[in-house]
């Protein structure tokens, strides 16, 4: 566990949830149980949850307008959006079916006889909301409640930058927040409101916030720059080290990567019980060492709802999954919901392309599970391994299934190596598992065992 301690007091923060058509109340919890450890991540104390039945958001703020009132109440606002500009006929409509769809909802909800969140709970600072807002609904909802607000992304972006060490996981991370930040510039922009009136109106305020969206353009251009730059010396480096057997472990944040990357490779990366506590690719030799080495890296873990300019941001730094010849998936199987979070997974590796690699599925922190639902878990995923990063004899028996991939598609060879060309007996020394070694007056006589993309760089060497 972390824990802070700082004299000033955390800031006080509400969570919003939606419980949108087609989504359990198991759901939307799970979802702000989750949120509420961004949340704390981030620094912020969560002291109510308001959430709502609804259809769809209320396009206005989200929740309507009783349910603002009461989100209101835990955060000292008016709980009241101020009327906008003129609206034409179809927005007037959209309004009154909005009306009657808030109605109905919160008429449904005093049938259901649910009770409206502790009106004298502690004031909250911070409204965090678990849905992607317009930036009309985040400012309507920061003057209906006068608190600062959020949504999942922008946490998940901060929090991103909080963690980010490296150069290029800073630059990543700024890049991500200004292309996050830009299209909401469009309306709130420089502070001034929409004179000229509706969205996308050609008012008085428009040319200084275009000045500012192309600035922040220009700026993420300036970034892209810099990234390309460092992304090319780490290219190499990847390419180089690709010449050895590569895993790369991923799987849902927290899911225990960096553990098993601490144990498999003895090495001392961050291991804590916080969202996204990895942001840079750590790559270092399986332990005790094989022959040939095998290079295991952890990287950056994924979410939900991870924002799509941070996957993309951190495309370089996850080539290292995709170019891998063998995936680790890790899985914090203790959580009830890790059959969603895989699923998360399964998509985010399909987004950067990481679908061509094998995979073993590792259902982690199995010391938490009683023996019946780690057979359970066994018996549902056949394929899969389930262990735990802190049980010595489950790190080596998944370092020995490791050897044993590659151990498989492994082949023996004879290769000649002429006097001219002694440089491939080094390198088959680095990249293969030289069995005997005779020299004679032409040259060198090897019989090795390696991967046949090996095998074939060698003969390549030789040509
Ligand atoms: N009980 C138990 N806890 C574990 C196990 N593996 C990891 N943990 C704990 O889970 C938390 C997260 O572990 P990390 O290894 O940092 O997880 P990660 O996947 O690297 O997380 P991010 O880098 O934040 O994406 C830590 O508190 C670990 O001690 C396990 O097998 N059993
Ligand atoms: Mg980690």
């Amino acid at each position: 566990m972390s824990t802070t301690t700082t004299a000033t007091p955390r800031p006080r923060a509400v969570l919003v949830g939606v419980q949108l058509h087609g989504v359990t109340e198991a759901e939307l919890q799970s979802s702000l149980d989750e949120l509420a450890r961004l949340a704390k991540t981030l620094g912020l104390d969560v002291v109510a949850r308001v959430t709502q039945r609804r259809d769809r958001l209320a396009p206005a703020a989200v929740v309507g307008e009783g349910k603002l009132k009461e989100l209101a109440a835990l955060t000292g606002g008016s709980g009241v959006v101020p009327v906008g500009p003129p609206s034409k006929q179809r927005e007037e409509e959209a309004e009154r079916a909005e009306a009657a769809e808030t109605e109905r909802a919160e008429a449904a909800e005093a049938e259901r006889g649910e009770t409206p969140a502790e009106p004298d709970a502690p004031r909250a600072s911070v409204v965090v909301v678990d849905h992607e807002l317009s930036p009309s609904q985040a400012r309507n909802l920061e003057r209906a409640t006068g608190a600062e607000v959020l949504d999942r992304s922008a946490v998940i972006l901060a929090i991103f930058q909080r963690h980010a060490r490296s150069r290029e996981a800073r630059l990543q991370v700024e890049i991500a927040r200004l292309a996050y930040l830009a299209p909401r510039l469009r309306e709130g922009g420089g502070g001034k409101d929409r004179q000229g009136g509706g969205i996308g109106g050609r008012g008085a305020g428009e040319s200084s916030i275009e000045l500012d969206r192309r600035k922040v353009r220009d700026r993420i251009a300036e970034l892209r720059a810099e990234l390309a730059s460092i992304e090319r010396d780490a290219g190499t480096r990847r390419k180089r080290r690709h010449e050895h057997a590569t895993v790369a472990l991923v799987g849902y944040t927290n899911a225990g990567k960096s553990s098993w990357m601490r144990v498999l490779t003895g090495s001392g990366v961050l291991v804590e019980d916080k969202l996204f506590a990895t942001l840079d690719t750590t790559v270092r030799a399986l332990q005790p060492e094989s022959v040939p080495r095998i290079l295991v890296s952890d990287t950056v873990g994924f979410i939900k709802k991870l924002p799509h300019d941070l996957v993309a941001s951190f495309r370089s730094t996850l080539d290292e999954a995709r170019d891998c010849d063998l995936l680790i998936q890790v899985v914090d199987a203790s959580d009830p919901s890790f059959r969603a979070q895989m699923e998360v997974t399964g998509e985010v590796l399909g987004e950067i392309g990481a679908t061509e690699s094998p995979r073993l599925l590792v259902l982690n922190k199995a010391d938490r599970l009683d023996a019946e639902a780690r057979e359970q878990l066994a018996a549902g995923f056949p394929d899969a391994v389930v262990l735990s990063a802190k049980a010595p004899a489950d790190v080596a028996a998944l370092r020995e299934r490791i050897l044993a991939f590659f151990e498989r598609d492994m082949a023996e060879a004879e290769l000649f190596v002429p006097y001219a060309r002694q440089r491939v007996v080094g390198e088959a020394h680095s990249a293969a598992r030289v069995l005997s070694e005779r020299h004679d007056e032409a040259g060198t006589h090897l019989r090795v065992r390696a991967r046949p993309e090996v095998l074939a760089r060698l003969r390549a060497g030789l040509a």
